[in-house]
C-alpha cells in the first residue's frame, strides 16, 4: 500500500488495484474548432493540465499501472444522443454539425479524438462514453472490475462536468476517487475552485484531492508492477 497526503486527509492506495483515468482529453474541448469553443468556452483554460498530465501519464506508464482514456461523443446517426443534450442552449455549432475538425462530437471524427500530447497507446483502453459520467452508457464498470480496481486517480476536464460526474458515480458504486488538481481543468476559474473543494469537503463527500506532485512522488516509492510480475 502506498500514502500520500491529500485534502482531507491521506490517501491510501494500492497499484496493483488502482487506474489512472484520463477523461475526455479531445479536440473537442481542449482545441479551438470544437464543441467546447461552440458552447462559447475559452478553450485556451483547459491547456494548462497537458503538461501535468503528460508527467503522470508517463509515470504511469513507467510502473504499468492501468490507464483509462475516455471521450465523450456520439454515433454518427446521433441515437445515443438525447434530444434534450442536442438541443441545450444556443451553441454556434450543435453536435454532429460539420465544424472546422469534422462533425461536433461525433465518434471517428478528427475533433473528437484525444489530443496529440495525450494520445493513448497499445494496451490503454479508451472508453467512448456518450454522457457526462464514464459509467452511464459504458463498459467502465465492468473493465474496472475485471482487472479488480477499486481506487481511481482522476484527471482530465472539465472539473464540474465530466470529472465531477464520474467522481460522483464512482464514489457512489465505492470506488475511491483522487482528483489531482493541477490535471483537471475548467473554463470556468471559479468552478475549477469549488469543483475541487466540493469532492474533499465533508470529510471527503466524494473523495480525496491532491496535485499531481504528491502522487509522482508517492508512486517512485510504490512497487514496480512489471518487476513484480516477472
Ligand atoms: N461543457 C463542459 O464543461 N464539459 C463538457 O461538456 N464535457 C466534459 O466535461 N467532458
Amino acid at each position: 500500500m502506498t500514502t500520500l497526503d491529500a485534502d482531507p486527509g491521506p490517501y491510501t492506495f494500492d497499484l496493483a488495484s488502482t487506474a489512472l483515468v484520463i477523461i475526455d482529453m479531445q479536440r473537442d474541448f481542449c482545441e479551438p474548432g470544437g464543441f467546447g469553443e461552440a458552447l462559447g468556452n475559452d478553450v485556451g483554460r483547459l491547456r494548462v493540465v497537458i503538461e501535468p498530465l503528460r508527467r503522470v501519464l508517463a509515470a504511469a506508464r513507467a510502473v504499468g499501472m492501468t490507464v483509462v482514456h475516455t471521450r465523450e461523443g456520439h454515433r454518427p446517426d446521433l441515437t445515443d444522443c438525447p434530444p434534450a443534450k442536442l438541443n441545450r442552449g444556443h451553441p454556434s455549432l450543435r453536435i454532429g454539425d460539420p465544424g472546422p475538425k469534422g462533425r461536433i462530437l461525433i465518434r471517428g471524427e478528427y475533433g473528437h479524438d484525444i489530443i496529440d500530447e495525450l494520445a493513448p497507446v497499445p494496451g490503454e483502453t479508451v472508453i467512448d462514453k456518450p454522457g457526462k459520467g464514464s459509467f452511464h452508457g459504458t463498459s467502465f464498470g465492468e473493465l474496472l472490475a475485471e482487472r479488480g480496481i477499486t481506487s481511481l486517480i482522476v484527471t482530465g476536464v472539465t472539473t464540474e462536468v465530466c470529472v465531477h460526474t464520474t467522481v460522483r458515480e464512482a464514489n457512489d458504486r465505492g470506488y475511491e476517487c483522487l482528483v489531482l488538481s493541477d490535471c483537471v481543468g475548467s473554463y470556468f476559474p471559479e468552478f475549477q475552485r469549488a469543483g475541487l473543494a466540493m469532492i474533499a469537503a465533508q470529510g471527503g463527500i466524494f473523495g480525496w484531492v491532491a496535485p499531481s506532485p504528491e502522487f509522482l512522488t508517492a508512486l517512485d516509492t510504490a512497487p514496480n508492477l512489471q518487476e513484480v510480475a516477472s
